[in-house]
């Protein structure tokens, strides 16, 4: 679970936590002290009806701790989003596009593939599309996920440790859905730069640019 795959992944993950161990807190208090008051003020052992007139202190008291609590379980999620909303000016820009069912991605050298590769500990941004439908970008090992909408461009960003890790289309979107997904791979840098130039060098021999992606994708 802390793998640290990608840079957001402990802050995620503690979030997370936080939340979850306050839930199972309150889950087992309530649920405690209502089997306790159940037995406690039974026809058996309280056959008269106790009238109770309030208590200001303990009014307060459940009042404030729970603010202080919502507020403090807001303020480790605002952190986190932000984080991710904020992308790193110097962050290499990768292209992708999701269509029913298969992703696409473009690199600045013009090169397209059908599964991710990036340079490991550096700062990846990628410009999410869709031709279509609605899908959604989400590599969990790096606690990632955002929409892929047509006519809208969004955008997410990860440093990634070296690495294999899957990558799933998270919106439900037809038939082959489940069937949506690829790796990201993340290499050394020196490796990533040199796999770039090959494959790209390699592609631009057997393919004409021009040829492809000719095909007109109606959208409304
Ligand atoms: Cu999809």
């Amino acid at each position: 679970m802390f793998d640290g795959a990608s840079n957001f992944v402990t802050s995620v993950d503690n979030t997370f936590l936080m939340v979850l161990g306050i839930s199972v807190f309150f889950l087992v208090l309530i649920t405690g002290l209502m089997i306790y008051f159940v037995f406690k003020y039974s026809r058996k052992k309280n056959p008269v009806a106790t009238n109770i007139e309030g208590n200001v202190a303990l009014e307060i008291t459940w009042t404030v701790i729970p603010t202080i609590l919502v507020l403090v379980m807001f303020w480790y999620g605002w952190i986190g989003y932000k984080e991710m909303a904020t992308i790193p000016e110097d962050a290499m820009k990768i292209d992708v596009t999701a269509q029913m069912w298969k992703w696409t991605f473009k690199y600045s050298t013009g090169l397209e593939t059908d599964t991710l590769y990036v340079p490991a500990n550096k700062p990846i941004e990628v410009i999410l599309h869709s031709r279509d439908v609605n899908h959604a970008f989400f590599v969990s090992a790096f606690r990632v996920k955002k929409d892929v909408l047509p006519g809208r461009t969004n955008k997410a960003w990860f440093e990634a440790a070296e690495g294999s890790y899957d990558l799933s289309c998270a919106e439900y979107c037809g038939l082959n859905h489940s069937k949506m997904y690829t790796r990201v791979v993340a290499l050394p840098e020196a490796e990533f730069n040199k796999w770039l130039e090959v494959k790209t060098k390699s592609s631009s021999k057997d393919s004409t640019e021009s040829g492809k992606d000719t095909t007109a994708v109606s959208k409304d």
